[in-house]
């Protein structure tokens, strides 16, 4: 057994994310925590809500709200959506919580400690239409990059590189869309990240396992010139986390804040003291997962993110973490998805384009949408969203595959032989044909999973359903039950303690389902097929089942093209 730190991308506050954000961290990394668990390994699944910078204030402003009453609110609004999609985070964390104000100025005075600050006064763009400086994304301009002409001052969304507003081509607010920017001087605190670029690359080259696309976004802005040039730590805003030295004072910084990306990272790590705090424990409690001289040498650490995040995961918060000098644990593994886009487009946030996690919800039960995403995950490349697509899934995957095969055998049982284990007969060669397919496969999707190959590990647990369906299909006890009622038995009881293995199996992917499949076959024991044939003998005769509901009605046509319609355009 070992202990598995996991962290999803947190999400920012300012808004409901949509289905392209939720299979790009928190879902995979929820299938990973359930996976894990499931194994009997130990397991800290932590998420928050990133809530920091601009991007909250002006939600909460044009809410009409206090920013702090804004993000109280949507923080709730968030965990019930990740509620509803049965997120297991261990918790739900919130980036403007005390353990993170007190974590970021510590981290930052032991930066400052170990030389690694220095204070720079430079020119920020201020909107005179606005009445506000404009940091990072709210100035708009051309990336001097790649020439993509909607950058934003922090990163462009089209090459990836991490950016200075003021790198910006033709820069314009992206509030009021003013070009009437002035320049004003203000001090800052800059991270000296360019002098770790050697420790950087050296880490990076150990990760020879990791997801291409991870370490090919790492290494292209360590070796680009300034993809590691000393960023800026600082922002003149007035929601944030005051600017400290550890908890004295920091002269000549009062009134400003840290920067939302450098206190985003941290959470991961105070979200864990949260975990403790509101569970009762002490700091001994999380310290043992994330540091390394009280017990956390033996935790392996997993993020899961968005490609657009790997470079503040691959070199800014390892610099934090690197240059604090201090034993906190580095992440050993990274995995990053590309994007999802929406049926012949992109998600819009902005546009209200595709469907969003509350609506998703408001249609249709989760399982739904977790298996369609988990099964079409963007990880070597881009996929996209199509209703036709989903419709198609969902109907011959969970409805005629899973669904079928479940309704099927529990129903034949009832009619011939009763509610409970049919107690007759032996397995023949067709039945140990199966059991050995079902244990390769069984090893199979267990490998896909621990390498946390999402679509291999959907495409292998889908086989598994298939293998019982054409195992039922052929051997097909409705007719044996005519001339040899014993071997029908035989052949129900195996599929009955399918139906249990494929509660086990599936429960990462649909865990409701896999709940209801549980509870028909009345038992509790959800461990693990380690001996699958063992596995497969574990409801004995007499054992009493029910029959459960349908699990999955299919998607009508109309309901189709209800939807699309109805998530193509502009969203109230
Ligand atoms: N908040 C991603 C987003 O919501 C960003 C991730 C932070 S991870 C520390 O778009
Ligand atoms: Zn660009």
């Amino acid at each position: 057994m070992a202990r598995h730190l996991i962290t999803s991308a947190i999400p920012y506050i300012n808004g409901i994310k949509h289905l392209g954000n939720l299979v790009g961290s928190q879902l995979p990394a929820d299938l990973y925590a359930r996976y894990l668990r499931g194994r009997g390994h130990e397991v800290l699944f932590l998420c928050a809500t990133d809530e920091h910078g601009t991007p909250a204030e002006l939600a909460a402003k044009k809410a009409g709200k206090p920013v702090a009453e804004f993000c109280a609110e949507m923080h709730g609004v968030q965990a019930e959506i990740a509620r509803g999609f049965r997120l297991s985070f261990d918790h739900f964390g919130r980036s403007s919580s005390p353990q993170n104000h007190t974590l970021t100025q510590h981290f930052a005075g032991r930066l400052a400690d170990q030389g690694l600050i220095r204070e720079v006064s430079e020119s920020q763009v201020y909107s005179n239409a606005d009445g506000r400086f404009l940091p990072d994304r709210y100035i708009e301009g051309t990336c001097p990059n790649c020439g993509y002409e909607s950058a934003r001052g922090d990163q462009c969304e089209n090459c990836t590189k991490q950016l200075d507003p003021t790198d910006l081509i033709e820069p314009r607010s992206a509030i009021s869309g003013s070009t009437d920017l002035e320049v004003r001087e203000t001090k800052h605190l800059y991270l000296m990240q360019s002098g770790m670029r050697g420790q950087l690359n050296a880490w990076i080259d150990e990760k020879d396992d990791w997801p291409i696309l991870t370490t090919s976004i790492a290494r292209k802005w360590l070796n680009d010139g300034d993809g590691l040039k000393d960023r800026g730590i600082t922002r003149d805003l007035d929601w944030g986390i005051p600017v400290r030295r550890g908890d004295a004072p920091w002269p000549g910084m009062e009134g400003k804040v840290f920067y939302v990306w450098f206190d985003a990272p941290i959470e991961y790590i105070a979200c864990a003291g949260e975990w403790a705090e509101a569970n009762g424990l002490d700091d001994a409690a999380w310290e043992r997962w994330w540091r390394t001289d009280k017990g956390a040498d033996d935790v392996r650490y997993t993020q899961f993110m968005g490609k657009d995040n790997v470079p503040f995961h691959t070199l800014s918060f390892p610099a934090t973490i690197l240059g604090s000098g201090e034993p906190w644990k580095l992440v050993d593994y990274i995995k990053s998805f590309n994007y999802l886009n929406y049926d012949g487009g992109q998600f819009s946030t902005s546009k209200g384009r595709g469907v969003f996690m509350d609506q998703a919800l408001d249609i249709l039960p989760p399982d739904y949408w977790r298996w369609w995403l988990l099964s079409h995950a963007p990880e070597s490349s881009d996929s996209e969203f199509t209703w036709e697509n989903f419709q198609t899934s969902v109907n011959k995957d969970l409805a005629d595959v899973l669904g079928n095969f479940v309704s099927r055998v529990t129903k034949f049982c009832r009619s011939k032989f009763g509610e409970a284990v049919p107690d007759a007969g032996e397995f023949g060669p067709d039945e140990q044909a199966l059991i050995e397919n079902i244990t390769t496969r069984v090893r199979a999707y267990e490998h896909h999973m621990e390498a946390m190959e999402v679509r291999k590990s959907a495409a292998e647990l889908r086989g598994i359903w298939v293998a019982g369906n054409e195992y039922l299909q052929s051997v097909a006890p409705w007719t044996t039950f005519k001339t040899d009622p014993d071997k029908a038995a035989a052949q129900i009881r195996l599929a009955l303690n399918l139906v249990r293995l494929y509660a086990v199996l599936s429960a990462p992917f649909v865990p409701d389902a896999a709940a209801d499949m549980l509870a028909a076959m009345q038992t509790e024991d959800d461990s693990w097929p380690d001996d699958v044939p063992a596995a497969l003998n574990m409801l004995k005769p007499g054992h009493a089942f029910t029959v459960p509901e349908v699990a999955f009605a299919k998607i009508t046509d109309e309901q189709r093209e209800d939807w699309q319609a109805r998530f193509s355009g502009v969203r109230e």
